[in-house]
Order: structure tokens, then C-alpha cells, then sequence
């Protein structure tokens, strides 16, 4: 097993076997690599930038003829190791990404095998394990309140809001512009916290024991990237009463509630940066281009254009913020366009300028001498003169853990210091908080036990899409591999588990051979049925495996859709996919009533094999319980698979009720085309 993860001050004794007489001295190289945001606005792990330090190989003995060398360090910090062999001096021997270790022989840049190295005392919340996780955009699962249909009427800026019918397609105006940046967030369909409420009947007949819900503070869109304002619910959605009476049914149903946190960034239209002059305190644009103004026209120094700035808002009634927010963001002195008209330039989310990050270095954490207490940091986590900050205050109505948006490109430091305050209190079911980020490759840097819990797994959703659509099982496999090896266990159980989200076209969709550029396909664009057996491997393959599955609302019904933000149509009440919705039913209760195999046993591929994968999970519990998954995304096929269970073993396949026994160490299946087994023993 080429990669690992440790705790810190764990001996790590690496071997490699080279030809006989072939080698005359062997090094290990060991990289503990930096955290960086090198080019861009994401941290990630930097070897470049990391420590080396290398370590003499022995000559152990021999096996099968060739010669072994050996080697024990011992990681003394957490943190991202890399290693790689150095052979006579001369070639390097590295990481490939294949199962096995067979890596890569090179004379110099080869890959890092990684060992990830975290924290001693790491520990995640282990409903999170045992969870099945249901998302939820909440404009588009159930309008459980009319009376809040209109409670506002702009949208961002001067923009009126777009009411839309419950069946109607979001607005598609933006696809193909040129910059991304239409503006076509505007189109509400009325969903809200009552309405989730009112259907926890349907996710509990479900066996959904988690929701995730994406952002619900105010916000000017309607996926409320764009936080208006981080201390209110936003009125279509209801308001802290409708919140809590969520959480208060939750809580009655042992469910656990996941809000969506977004701190990189907040929206134009905010009370934070008030581009549009909308709200009665300062914001950042408001303040800065009024100074620039004044200094344009007037010829002011910035002194003194800040100090008649002040006179002149204070004039007009706006006050400032005690918060300092003015001060949070990047907003320079030279004009620029948009689709919202002129404005001063700043520094917007990916070109898109309703969003505007906050400065990196006004997080607390952001570097070994920003201190602790920042305006921003104070706001957002520590609070100040008795008012809690905004990542604690949401726990007073319920909350039992934040997925927090592109978590690599806020400061490290400041997830750090997140965790120690969000880790001293218990959730309203009285365990542990969840912290999960949203990140799209692999997360092990956030898994050293100092910042998160889990992350959203889109290398699992990759690695289950390319295998149910044919591809050969070794790969997939060799993505899964990694990411067990990489992953520390606690981190591992807790991965928030998806076939798709809200930013990528519905799994169904893709499976049935739609094109994530067709605008609001319909059924005749893919093949439903199609789509609908592979969904089905997807759905029991996640069902099995370590991690938290978690369904994106209506994917059970059978809704479907192409590209953000189309994958956001209404869920289908009163024309749900009645079938699918039982089939989901089934695998949901078939991990629920088998946790001790399916949440919290280990886990190993059985097989990997072209059409074939196959894994077993084992109950640690000492109940000597044993579940099988088995896919075959090819022609039916009779499948032989060499298992250490005993002799005699019975299992039983749970979704057709036919029974194998193990005979000989070994199991044999009849797998038919397309078809996903849960077999339990
Ligand atoms: C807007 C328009 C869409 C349009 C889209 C792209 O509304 O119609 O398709 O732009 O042009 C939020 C909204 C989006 C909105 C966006 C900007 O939900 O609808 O999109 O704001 O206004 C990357 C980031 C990742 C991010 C995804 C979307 O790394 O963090 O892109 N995901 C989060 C949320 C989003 C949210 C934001 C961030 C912003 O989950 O919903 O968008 O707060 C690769 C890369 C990834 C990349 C991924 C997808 O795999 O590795 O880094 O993710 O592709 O592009
Ligand atoms: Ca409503």
C-alpha cells in the first residue's frame, strides 16, 4: 500500500524491491510540503515550497531474487508528506496513481507518493458515518408557505425578482455569454423551510437521517451564493421561526441539519459592500467609491476625501458598522463595466462580479502574525461585545454542522481557528459539529485533524460515473484505493458521498448519455431507462461504501437536468418516478438495518476486473457480519470471487432476495446486465 495516513509521531517503514545486484544505494526523500496559494486563490499542498530531508536505505534481504531495501521515519508534525525513492543516485522512483504501487522509474520529476499525517487525538462525528444525507436547494423543493412568496421585490441591485410557476425551467438567459455574468439568478420559484418541514414524513419514509440544505441567509439570488446579509433568513424562505420549528421537527426525528457557509465571498448587493446603495449601513463600494469620487472631481487627497466622505454618508443618514467592514475588500481607482453598468473595479469570485471576496489577509490565521482578533475574524467567528459571530450564532437555531464553500481558498489558519470554536460546543442532538468543505480533487490537507471533518467527495461521484458508464473497474478502482490510503479513517467515514450536486447536471441525466451543454433537455435528449439502471448501480455502490450518502433532492424521483441551472428544476410532486423512489427505499433501509456492516465496517475490493467491481465490508463489531457490493456495468456475466469468509456462509443478495453460499473460499454470482447486488451474511 503505496499511501497512508498516520498520526503524528507514528513510524512509517517504507520497502522497495529492486533486481538483483541492480542497486547499489538506495535513498528514501522525504517532502513535508507547505501550504500555498501559489498563482491563484487556493491553498494547496506545495512541495516545491516544503522541507526535504533524506534518509539512507538498507539492504534488508531478498525476496523472490530481487534485493530489499528498508527504511523507518517517523513524521513528527502534522502535515502533507511526500516520498519517493532516490536509486544509485541517479533515478528517482514515484508515484504513478495505480493501485499497487507498480509507480514510475524516471531520472528526475517523478511524483510523490503521499502520506498524509494528522493530528493525534482526530476525531469526526460519528453520526456523520451512520448518516444518509438528502441536499436541498431550497427554492425548488416544496413551497410549504405562500404568504412569503412575495416578501421582497429586487432581486441584485435594481433587478426585479422573476416569479416563476413550481413547474417551469430556471431561466437559462446567461448560457453562451461571452462573460459568464448575465444575470439570470433572479427567477424565484418559491420554495422554502416550511416547506422542508413539512415534508421530513417523505425523508424519514425515505430513511434520510441528514439534510443538507444550500445557502439559506439573505441573498439577492436565488442560490444565495451572494450572502446579503449572514445574520438574517432570507424572507422567501421564511425567517429564524420557521428555522427553528425545522430543526425542533429534526431533532424529534434524530435527523441532523447542514447548513451551506460561504465566507470567501459575499454578494454586491450586501450590506457589506452595498454597490447599489440599498441598505442603511456603510458598505465597502458605498464608502470607497464615494472617496474616489472625491478625490476624481474634487482633487482630494485620499485623507481628505475619506474624511468628507464620512461627513457626506453620515449627512444622508448611513452609519457605519462597528464591524469595520468598509476595510474588508479589495476596491481599487479605476473605473470598470459590467452588466450591472459602471462601477469601481474589485476584485470579484471567478469574473463574477456580484460576488466579492473578502481579503485573504484579513482572516484570522491567514499568516503566523496576523492577529487573532481581526474585525473580519470577529464577525465571522469570535463575535464581539456579547453578539456571537456568525459561524457560532446559526448553532442557536439547530444547526449541527456547516459545508463550507470553496474551502481552499480561504486561509487555512482560519478553518483552524474555526474548528476550535466550532468543536467546543455540541449540536442540538448534543454531539459533535460537522465541518465539511467543499472541494472537487482530493482533500487530505484538509484531513490533518486540524480543520475539517469531511469534504464533498466529487472524486468518488468521477470515479462511480466513469465506472457505471462503462469504463473498466481498475480505474475507478485505483481512484478509490487512493483516496482510502490518503484518507485517515475517521475522515474517510464521514465523506459527504454524492452523484451529483447543484453545480453539475443531474447523474441520471449523464448516465442516459445526455450532454451537459443541451439547454433544459428533455426526456427524449438521453435515455431514461438507461440513465435509470446506472443511477441505480451509483445509488447502491454509494449505499455500501464508507462515507455518507447523500442524495440530491429529487434525483429518487426521477428529476433530471443538464447543467447548473438547469439541474435545478423543481422536484417533481404528484409525477415522482414511483418506482425509483422504492428502489431508493430499499437500498436506504438495507444500510440503515445493516450499519455495523455498511456505516461502519471496513472496507477492501473484492474485484476489480474490466465489467466487475466488487468490495466487501466487514463488521468490526465483532459480530463477524459481512456485506458484498457487486456491479456489473457489462452483458450478464457469471462472477467468481475468491473470499476469506467461511465455508458454508450464506448471503443474501437484498434487492432480488436470492441467497449464495460460499463454497470452496469461494462465492458465485449471476450478475445480469446492469445490475447492482447488496448481499449481506
Ligand atoms: C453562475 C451561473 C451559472 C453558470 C455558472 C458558470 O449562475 O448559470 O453555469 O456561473 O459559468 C454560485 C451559484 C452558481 C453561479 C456562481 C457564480 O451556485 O450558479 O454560477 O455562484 O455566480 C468551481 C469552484 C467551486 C464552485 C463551482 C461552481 O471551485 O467552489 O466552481 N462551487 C461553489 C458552490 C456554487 C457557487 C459557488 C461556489 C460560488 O457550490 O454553487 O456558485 O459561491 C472543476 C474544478 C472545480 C470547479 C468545478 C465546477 O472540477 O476543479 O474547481 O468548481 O469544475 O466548475
Ligand atoms: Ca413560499
Amino acid at each position: 500500500s503505496p499511501w497512508g495516513a498516520v498520526s503524528e509521531g507514528t513510524p512509517v517503514t517504507l520497502k522497495i524491491k529492486t533486481a538483483a545486484g541492480n542497486v547499489s544505494t538506495a535513498k528514501l526523500m522525504v517532502t513535508k510540503a507547505a501550504m500555498t496559494a501559489k498563482g491563484g486563490d487556493e491553498y494547496n499542498p506545495d512541495y516545491e515550497s516544503g522541507t526535504t530531508t533524506y534518509y539512507q536505505m538498507t539492504k534488508v534481504g531478498k525476496e523472490d531474487g530481487s534485493d530489499v531495501w528498508q527504511v523507518t521515519f517517523t513524521p513528527q508534525s502534522y502535515g502533507i508528506y511526500g516520498y519517493k525513492f532516490v536509486l544509485n543516485d541517479t533515478k528517482e522512483y514515484g508515484d504513478d496513481t495505480k493501485t499497487g504501487g507498480t509507480g514510475e522509474l524516471k531520472l528526475t520529476g517523478t511524483k510523490y507518493f503521499q502520506i498524509t499525517c494528522f493530528k493525534k487525538g482526530y476525531e469526526t462525528p460519528d453520526w456523520a458515518k451512520e448518516a444518509v444525507c438528502y441536499q436541498i436547494f431550497p427554492d425548488r423543493f416544496f413551497n410549504g408557505d405562500k404568504s412569503n412568496d412575495n416578501a421582497r421585490t429586487t432581486a441584485r441591485g435594481p433587478q426585479p425578482v422573476q416569479h416563476r410557476a413550481w413547474t417551469a425551467l430556471p431561466a437559462n438567459s446567461n448560457a453562451g455569454a461571452a462573460d459568464g455574468d448575465k444575470w439570470d439568478c433572479n427567477d424565484f420559484f418559491g420554495g422554502d423551510l416550511a416547506g422542508i418541514t413539512q415534508k421530513l414524513d417523505y425523508l424519514q419514509k425515505l430513511g434520510i437521517t441528514a439534510i443538507y440544505v444550500n445557502p439559506i441567509y439573505a441573498a439577492s439570488s436565488n442560490h444565495r451564493y451572494d450572502a446579503r446579509d449572514y445574520g438574517s433568513v432570507d424572507p422567501f424562505l421564511g425567517n429564524f421561526d420557521d428555522l427553528s420549528k425545522l430543526a425542533a421537527e429534526m431533532k424529534k426525528r434524530g435527523m441532523h441539519l447542514i447548513m451551506d457557509g460561504v465566507y470567501n465571498h459575499i454578494g454586491d448587493d450586501s450590506i457589506y459592500f452595498d454597490r447599489y446603495g440599498k441598505y442603511k449601513t456603510v458598505g465597502a463600494y458605498e464608502y470607497w467609491s464615494k472617496i474616489y469620487d472625491l478625490m476624481n472631481t474634487k482633487k482630494l487627497t485620499e485623507a481628505q476625501a475619506k474624511v468628507e466622505a464620512k461627513k457626506e454618508l453620515e449627512a444622508e443618514g448611513q452609519v457605519f458598522s462597528p464591524w469595520h467592514w468598509e476595510n474588508w475588500f479589495d476596491i481599487k481607482n479605476v473605473k470598470a463595466t459590467d452588466e450591472m453598468g459602471p462601477k469601481y473595479d474589485y476584485h470579484s469570485w471567478q469574473g463574477f462580479s456580484s460576488l466579492a471576496p473578502f481579503r485573504d489577509k484579513d482572516f484570522p490565521g491567514y499568516s503566523a502574525t496576523t492577529p487573532k482578533h481581526t474585525d473580519l475574524g470577529d464577525y465571522l467567528l469570535y463575535g464581539k461585545d456579547g453578539e456571537k459571530g456568525v459561524i457560532m450564532k446559526w448553532f442557536d437555531y439547530g444547526l449541527s454542522g456547516w459545508r463550507l464553500d470553496v474551502a481552499k481558498e480561504v486561509p487555512p489558519g482560519f478553518w483552524a481557528d474555526v474548528r476550535d470554536e466550532v468543536k467546543s460546543i455540541k449540536t442540538q442532538n448534543g454531539d459533535d459539529p460537522l465541518l465539511l468543505g467543499e472541494i472537487w480533487q482530493d482533500g487530505s490537507q484538509f484531513f490533518m485533524g486540524d480543520t475539517m471533518d469531511s469534504v464533498m467527495n466529487y472524486k468518488l461521484s468521477d470515479a462511480i460515473m466513469r465506472f457505471v458508464m462503462g469504463g473498466k473497474a481498475q480505474d475507478s478502482d485505483d481512484v478509490l484505493t487512493q483516496l482510502r490510503q490518503n484518507y485517515p479513517k475517521q475522515a474517510l467515514y464521514d465523506l459527504m458521498n454524492i452523484v451529483d450536486s447543484h453545480d453539475t447536471a443531474r447523474a441520471i441525466y449523464l448516465y442516459g448519455g445526455g450532454k451537459d451543454n443541451v439547454l433544459q433537455p428533455t426526456k427524449s435528449d438521453f435515455d431514461y431507462n438507461l440513465g435509470k439502471a446506472r443511477l441505480k448501480m451509483a445509488a447502491a455502490f454509494e449505499m455500501g461504501y464508507p462515507g455518507m450518502p447523500t442524495i440530491y433532492y429529487g434525483d429518487e424521483a426521477g428529476q433530471f437536468g443538464s447543467k447548473d441551472p438547469d439541474c435545478r428544476r423543481t422536484y417533481p410532486w404528484g409525477k415522482e418516478d414511483k418506482e425509483l423512489i422504492k428502489f431508493y427505499q430499499k437500498i436506504i433501509s438495507v444500510r440503515n438495518n445493516n450499519k455495523a456492516v455498511f456505516a461502519l465496517g471496513d472496507v477492501d475490493t473484492l474485484l476489480a476486473q474490466d465489467n466487475i467491481y466488487v468490495y466487501q465490508r466487514t463488521a468490526v463489531d465483532g459480530s463477524g457480519k459481512v456485506g458484498i457490493v457487486a456491479l456489473n456495468n457489462g452483458k450478464a456475466e457469471e462472477v467468481t470471487l475468491t473470499v476469506k469468509i467461511a465455508d458454508g456462509t450464506v448471503l443474501k443478495d437484498q434487492l432480488s432476495g436470492k441467497s449464495f453460499k460460499v463454497t470452496d473460499g469461494t462465492l458465485t454470482l449471476p450478475m445480469g446486465e446492469n445490475q447492482a447486488m447488496m448481499l449481506v451474511g
